[in-house]
């Protein structure tokens, strides 16, 4: 049985889940549903980070203690991945004992290698990015002046202290190679390129301890050093697996981290190079995808725009949001999130297409034979079309989700759908039914019934609870599908005469 082994970044606790946190980790679910399907071993990794000077400042502002602040946020994040289907199986926080023993061992890993040493450091630090900045890149980014990030544009602070630092400099080269002779370990395209050219531009060595807070992971034999958060926080990939206690891991590497562009280069060069460091295989792929705004608005806490995740579910149906947020933007695209869109596929994609073709094909079934699929007649030309169609749409879909293209696996399937409704018009089984041709009768309502039931498998990863209750009707009890597989149900044909569906209920009712 293949391995598949899916994460998404480790959330911060300083802030409430918003819009940006549900979009990777539902990304991260599809396509580990859609592996489950495939009969892979699956693991899905998601957490939260907890560590470090923002999280430690932000408990204060409270007058809490970070843990306390920390084991909040955690709750709310508990709660909300069931809400939404999120079908991890594991949770890391890095406060968890397992976590820090994962760093610690990290930690020596890369000090016995001989790629960590003690000096002293001096920089410009952005508190709210947890990112250092030389002289010349803040000059570069003209930001030198007022002394800004050039990311977020907040004010930077100047940093002396005694350091320990990573020697990243020495995996420049290692790392250009590894980028260049594997094309898709980062996507999209865009974002490799941005990437190599950053590496190829010089790597300076890393800062990677801190001595002016304690909350985080200590250096291990010198605990007034804390370890630098993103050390720390990259770890999580391996600690969640059960690194130290098992040297590697049976999932390792992974087969795709999936971030947001923000923090492409702490994944896709810091990241590589510690474990090119700790003599550990690199993850096989990093996908960042892109950023959304909200109304065509940038998403801020100032502004109080951030789309909260309850919020949203008080309105809308989790599976209608999952479906929108992967189907509205290529992923790996910036997008903008409107209410307004959002009806408009619901009500075209959905309602007037799936729901459509479910709820017309399950009613002539029930008009014309009581539910029940009767002895066919003769393939016709239209009816092997169809066919085609569907066992095209099964291998596009798993080709498009391999390569992290959500947007393309939802259109393939759309055009089955239509598809299945033009087919409708064009046989007009109500003409059938008049003219008593039962034998074609019963063909074309097969063939709808068995589309419908394959679109639903690959529409399942997607709408879990949608889908579910879509295939309930056709098989006409509860299904468990969770446990259902490509290889037993994805079949064309596997409904048998006589097979008895239940009358239709609308899933998908029209949105005013
Ligand atoms: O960066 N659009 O945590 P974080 C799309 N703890 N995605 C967005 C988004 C937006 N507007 N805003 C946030 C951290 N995201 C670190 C990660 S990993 C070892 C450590 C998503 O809470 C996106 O996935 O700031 C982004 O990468 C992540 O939230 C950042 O979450």
């Amino acid at each position: 049985m293949g391995k598949y082994y899916v994460t998404t970044p480790i959330y911060y606790v300083n802030d409430e889940p918003h819009l940006g946190h549900i979009y990777t980790t539902i990304a991260a679910d599809v396509l580990a549903r859609n592996k489950r399907l495939c009969g892979e071993d699956v693991f899905f990794l998601t957490g939260v980070d907890e560590h470090g000077q923002k999280v430690e400042q932000a408990a204060q502002a409270r007058g809490i203690e970070p843990i306390e602040l920390a084991n909040q946020v955690v709750a709310r994040y508990e709660s909300l991945w069931p809400e939404l289907s999120i079908s991890n199986n594991d949770f890391i926080r890095t406060s968890s004992e397992r976590h820090k023993k994962g760093v610690q061992a990290m930690w020596r890993r890369l000090e016995n290698a001989g790629s960590i040493y003690k000096d002293f450091y001096e920089d410009w630090y952005c508190v709210p990015c947890e990112s250092y900045w030389t002289e010349t890149q803040l000059k570069d980014a003209e930001c030198w002046d007022d002394k800004h990030c050039p990311d977020c544009k907040r004010a930077v602070e100047k940093i002396q202290e005694e350091s320990y630092f990573f020697r990243l400099s020495a995996f420049q080269d290692l790392l250009a190679e590894h980028i260049k002779a594997n094309p898709d370990f980062i996507m999209p395209a865009s974002r490799r390129n941005e990437v190599l050219s950053f590496v190829e531009g010089g790597l300076r060595d890393l800062s990677v301890s801190r001595t002016t807070f304690s909350w985080g992971v200590p250096v291990p034999g010198d605990e007034k050093h804390v370890i630098y958060v993103w050390i720390d926080a990259l770890t999580n990939y391996l600690s969640g697996l059960g690194f130290p206690d098992q040297e590697l891991p049976e999932h390792w590497p992974a087969d795709v981290h999936l971030i947001g562009k923000d923090i492409l280069r702490f994944h896709a060069v810091y990241w590589p190079a510690m474990l090119m460091a700790a003599n550990l295989p690199l993850p096989k792929r990093i996908y960042a995808h892109g950023w959304w705004t909200v109304e065509g608005e940038k998403m801020s806490k100032s502004k109080g725009n951030a789309l909260r995740p309850a919020d949203l579910l008080a309105e809308y149906d989790a599976d209608v949001l999952r479906y929108f947020l992967l189907r509205e933007v290529p992923f790996g695209h910036d997008g903008d999130f409107s209410f307004t869109a959002l009806k408009q596929r619901y009500n075209s994609e959905l309602a007037n297409d799936v729901g459509n073709l479910l709820n017309r094909s399950l009613a002539m079934l029930n008009k014309y034979r009581d539910g029940v699929l009767g002895e066919m007649g003769e393939e016709t030309e239209s009816d092997r079309a169809l066919i085609a169609d569907v066992k095209a749409m099964q291998s596009e879909v798993a080709e498009a989700l391999d390569r992290q293209a959500f947007h393309l696996a939802i259109e393939r399937i759309s055009v089955v759908v239509r598809h299945g409704n033009r087919y409708v018009e064009e046989n007009a089984p109500w003409a059938l039914a008049k003219q008593g041709d039962d034998a074609r009768l019963n063909s074309v309502l097969y063939h709808l019934v068995e589309t419908l039931r394959l679109v639903a498998l690959q529409l399942l990863p997607f709408m879990p609870t949608k889908m579910q209750q879509m295939l309930s009707q056709i098989y006409n009890q509860e299904v468990a599908t969770e446990n259902f597989l490509y290889a037993e149900q994805g079949g064309w044909g596997l409904l048998k005469t006589g097979h008895q569906c239940a009358k239709p209920t609308p899933i998908f009712p029209r949105m005013e």
